[in-house]
């Protein structure tokens, strides 16, 4: 008797197995039957028309508003995808000048701190940080401190990830409270690639994203999407990273996203107008291809993916073609 007593206990291991690739197979695309639609123009008074970066602000905190869209342009800070609101209403820009709009005279730049009033209350400026280009933040319960994951693009950098510890973060609607401290940089991912480009100034790593201490980044310069481990407690460089999806779809995938459900992640691609809906963790699954901008190539950078308060999907992008910020619905 007891040498049959493990076949049910495997047969039931095999249902399991099946179910769950039955399971992953009939995952259906986040963005299946959502339709685009304009929201707004980007272009402010001050008639700066390139938008890059796009967050959905977590929470209500000073003059930011739970589910509102920020999305940052090339004016007053340089060119970057890096936004990221913190929960306690923090605001953290990427700032990648150049002075004439093109890679010849890119800089390696800075990291702004906005307060929930939108003031900037800390730039920060050193060597870890080369033309942060796009970031993502891992946040818990207590919101005193916080992971932030930056991608650089500027030489010497070529395509890292640096992780600094927020520490310290107080709450941003109080005028009285310091900005986040930035501590404890280190290199989680080096060598990813970038290079200078005449058009979109820099291809490399741009879209990040952060689940259960692993982070999903766009690959431009190898046309994939990666998967790196072990993000919050690795204290070197991961130099074998899983490969999440490449090619097909995938045409220079720039800004990324999860979906809110954090089974799939969404990008949008720099060759041509279209975004691609796959799952994750590696290795994924391309599950749907959107055409998403009628300008095509160099039109998309930034998006989000969200599930508001009223419990519909949404996925804001900006497009540089027409200078809006657009949702799919
Ligand atoms: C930069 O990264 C690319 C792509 O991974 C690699 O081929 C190249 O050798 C790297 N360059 C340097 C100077 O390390
Ligand atoms: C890029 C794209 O697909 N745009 C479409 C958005 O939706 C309108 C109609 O609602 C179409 O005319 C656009 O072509």
């Amino acid at each position: 008797m007891a040498r049959f007593s493990g076949v049910p206990f495997l047969l039931v291991l095999l249902a399991c197995v099946a179910a769950s690739s039955a399971h992953r197979a009939k995952q259906t695309a986040f963005v299946a039957g959502l339709t685009n639609k304009t929201v707004a123009s980007t272009v402010p008074s001050n008639g700066d028309v390139t938008p890059y970066g796009c967050f959905v602000v977590p929470r209500t905190v000073g003059k930011l508003r739970r589910d509102n869209v920020l999305i940052n342009a090339a004016e007053p800070v340089g060119l970057s995808t890096a936004l990221v609101v913190l929960q306690s209403g923090w605001v953290i820009v990427g700032n990648t000048p150049t002075t004439d709009g093109t890679s010849n005279t890119i800089m390696r730049g800075s990291i702004f701190v906005l307060d929930a009033f939108g003031t900037v209350r800390a730039e920060i400026k050193n060597s870890f940080i080369n033309g942060p280009w796009g970031a993502t933040v891992a946040e818990f319960q207590s919101a005193s401190i916080a992971y932030l994951f930056v991608s650089n693009v500027v030489a010497p950098a070529n395509g890292t990830i640096v992780r600094w510890t927020l520490t310290d973060i107080m709450r941003a609607d109080d005028r009285s409270s310091r900005p986040p401290r930035f501590t404890d940089p280190t290199i989680i991912a080096d060598n990813i690639g970038a290079v200078l480009d005449p058009a979109a100034v820099v291809i490399g790593p741009v879209g990040l994203g952060y689940r259960n201490n692993q982070l999903f980044v766009s690959d431009e310069v190898h046309n994939r999407v990666l998967h790196f481990n072990n993000v919050i407690f690795r204290g070197n460089p991961d130099t074998n990273p899983a490969v999440v999806t490449s090619d097909n779809a995938l045409q220079q995938p720039i800004g990324l996203t999860l979906t809110p459900n954090q089974n799939q992640a969404l990008i949008v691609n720099n060759l041509n107008g279209n975004l691609v809906d796959f799952t994750i963790p590696a290795p994924g699954t391309q599950l749907a291809t959107v055409t998403v901008s009628n300008f095509g190539a160099g039109s998309l950078f930034g998006l989000a993916a969200t599930i508001n308060q009223n419990g519909q999907k949404k996925v804001y992008f900006v497009n540089d073609g027409d200078n809006t910020l657009n949702v799919l619905e």
